[in-house]
């Protein structure tokens, strides 16, 4: 065999033996989520014929020649007898792109379709894509949000950017119509969602306002408005903060939606993310809240704190201390796999149930937001366990 041949078949070996790999619920017990031990996407995962050339003439020494830096933050639905996955891929050249990955099985087996998605080129000045939240909306479209950034042409600054919501729509994950940039009062926004279900009529998203690219500046929180016309999308009325940043919370930085909000008896359930300043700079947590059944822009439950944070070898990655979501897998059983990213570097799986997430949201207590109190919280429990034990 060739150098060529045994470079080729040694990692296409390796290539398929991963894709094989079955995952397991991890030890880590906390009676909310069943966290899994291997992530179900990872850079690995992209197709060999997406990095290297497979002819021996062009390429003798099986060389990567456009490779893949990491697969994280990923958009997800059930669709035809599938779980979906929409993952943000970025190339070792910094720009990313989005890709579907499909299983028979939510939490292993995820395989990238041959083709990345190809966006309709309508932004010209668009540079960067990703983070697309995949809504399966009433209307009977598939409505992919995502972040769609630009280069801030009036700064001196090289980094400076816009970060806008970029909006496209399809029926099968292959075909896709994009439509024209949310506009809304915000000099910027990301971490944009799409509501499900229409509200008084019209479409219903969850934005976060923000002055600048980095920081949100006077931007709240996550917001709540409405649009009229999903091809002419404007935020039509005032964007309403329905989850606020609050001081020495994790949310005090800032935060933005992550997953669609999961429909349940007792209200809307939002999956999101917080972030909160360190010494060692920024640290990104998942925590949860719900929202009135009939008035999504009506908080109607906080609980206290992260839902999830990165754990062990979650914690390193291109950006450190990351744990980030834009998409979840509700099924009829009530089964939920939410899909999230670490480090901004691959991407995970933990699974609960529609009865435990309510359970969650709706029986755990809210941030009292002063230690006094939040002692006196814990107090009441402990107290309540040495009389249910007797002590
Ligand atoms: O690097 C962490 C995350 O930072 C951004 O989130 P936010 O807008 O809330 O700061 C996003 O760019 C996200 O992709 C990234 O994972």
């Amino acid at each position: 065999m060739t150098y060529f041949e045994q470079a080729r078949t040694r990692e296409t070996e390796k290539y398929e033996a991963l894709i094989a790999r079955k995952n397991r619920i991890s030890d880590r017990y906390n009676g909310v989520y069943d966290r899994y031990e291997d992530p179900v996407l990872t850079a690995e995962h992209a197709p060999l014929i997406w990095r290297y050339d497979f002819d021996p003439q062009t390429n003798p020494f099986f060389m990567e020649r456009l490779g893949v830096n990491a697969v994280l933050n990923s958009g997800a639905i059930y669709l035809n007898g599938k779980y979906c996955l929409v993952a943000r891929v970025e190339g070792n050249d910094r720009k990313s792109f989005f890709a579907v990955a499909e299983s028979d099985s939510p939490v292993d087996g995820f395989r990238f379709r041959d083709r990345p998605i190809l966006l309709p080129d309508t932004e010209p000045e668009e540079t960067n894509v990703y983070d697309m939240r995949l809504t399966q909306h009433e209307d009977g479209w598939i409505y992919g949000v995502f972040c769609s950034e630009s280069k801030d042409t009036s700064s001196n600054d090289l980094s400076a950017a816009v970060a806008q919501a970029g909006i496209v729509r399809t029926k099968d994950l292959e075909t896709w119509e994009r439509l024209p940039n949310l506009r809304s009062k915000s000099p910027q926004q990301r971490n944009v969602v799409l509501h499900p279900e229409f509200v008084d009529g019209k479409y219903a998203f969850y934005t976060r306002p923000q002055d600048d690219f980095i920081e949100t500046g006077s931007g709240g929180g996550v917001c709540f408005g409405l649009c009229e016309d999903i091809t002419d999308p404007v935020i039509c009325t005032e964007e309403k903060v329905i989850s606020p940043r609050v001081y020495h919370t994790i949310t005090e930085v800032k935060n933005g939606a992550g997953a669609v909000p999961i429909k349940t008896p007792r209200g809307w359930i939002h999956i999101a993310h917080g972030v909160r300043n360190t010494a060692a700079g920024l640290r990104y947590v998942i925590y949860v809240f719900a929202t009135d059944l009939n008035d999504p822009s009506k908080l109607i439950a906080s609980p206290s704190g992260l839902f999830i944070a990165p754990h062990g070898r979650e914690r390193v990655g291109d950006v450190s201390n990351v744990c980030f979501t834009n998409g979840a897998i509700v099924r009829e059983n009530g089964d939920i796999y939410i899909y999230y990213a670490s480090s901004d570097t691959r991407v995970h799986v933990a699974s609960t149930t529609v009865e435990k997430l309510m359970d969650y949201t709706f029986n755990t207590p809210s941030d009292p937001l002063r230690s006094v109190d939040c002692v006196k919280q814990r107090y009441a429990l402990i107290e309540k366990n040495l009389k249910f034990l007797g002590k």
